[in-house]
């Protein structure tokens, strides 16, 4: 837990992990070669691969890791719902990273996004923006990725240019006044979900470019059903939308 006022440890970094064992020691490593005072959570789905005894381990020797360890495979969306939970409980976290644990999201940005948290409350690494992209993605996933996006844009009406990244820095306030409660997404359009109900409080976005490497180690868990949710889900938000905001200040 954090034990001074510095900004460093009052920034909880939150990891979502299904059998990333391959991945998720060497992340925590770069992570802390950043800043070692940064707190990592890490939201594990009793991975069948250990991901979550490997992080108990580290926890044992250092205790700016923490691991929340779920009985099964939950989905992406609801590990971060989790994960900002746990984190808003404890007043001493202000800034909130959500980020993968296969390096798509390498972690030498932190230091960009917590430089603009003065000036936004949601910072967003972006691979459409000047200065940003993807490495090794098939035609296919470019495509797709691309079209998500502008669909994702177009219909909830977002300022921003990378609606489906998952590398974003939140402030406290903006999470505090979202009824998490009443997210209705456990998988990846948890992503579009939540960037909805922050457009809706009138918030500051901003994107720092970021290439996203395709994962060396372990394997991808998005699938086809997850593709179609997210396809239903954006403008099932427009069209009906929950009150998942404390105070409700549409826009
Ligand atoms: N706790 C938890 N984590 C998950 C779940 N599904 C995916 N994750 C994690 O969420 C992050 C993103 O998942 P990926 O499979 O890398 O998805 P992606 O980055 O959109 O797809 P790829 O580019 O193909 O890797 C990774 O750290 C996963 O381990 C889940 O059901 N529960
Ligand atoms: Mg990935």
């Amino acid at each position: 837990m954090p034990t001074s006022n510095n900004k460093e440890s009052r920034v909880l970094v939150i990891i979502a992990t299904y059998n990333e064992a391959e991945n998720i020691e060497n992340l925590i490593l770069e992570i802390h070669k950043i800043n070692p005072r940064f707190n990592i959570l890490v939201v594990d789905d009793n991975s069948p691969d250990g991901t979550g005894k490997i992080v108990m381990d580290i926890y044992k020797k250092d205790q700016t890791v923490h691991l929340l360890q779920r009985k099964g495979k939950l989905g992406y969306g609801s590990a971060f719902i989790e994960g900002f939970t746990w984190g808003l409980a404890n007043k001493s976290f202000d800034c909130f990273i959500s980020m993968d644990a296969d390096f798509s999201h390498h972690p030498c940005h932190i230091s960009q996004m917590l430089e603009q948290t003065d000036n936004a409350d949601v910072i967003i690494g972006s691979r459409y923006i000047k200065g940003g992209g993807t490495r090794n993605w098939g035609i296919h996933r470019k495509i797709l990725s691309f079209c998500a996006n502008i669909y994702s844009r177009l219909i909830l009406s977002v300022p921003v240019n990378d609606c489906t990244s998952g590398y974003r820095c939140y402030n406290r306030r903006v999470l505090e006044n979202i009824n998490l409660t009443k997210i209705t997404s456990n998988g990846y359009s948890f992503l579009e979900e939540i960037l909805y109900y922050c457009k809706r409080q009138n918030t500051v976005f901003k994107e720092i470019p970021i290439i996203f490497k395709n994962r060396k180690y372990g394997k991808s868990k998005i699938n086809k059903n997850e593709i179609i949710k997210a396809i239903f889900k954006t403008p099932a938000l427009r069209l009906f939308p929950k009150k998942a905001l404390k105070k409700n200040k549409p826009n």
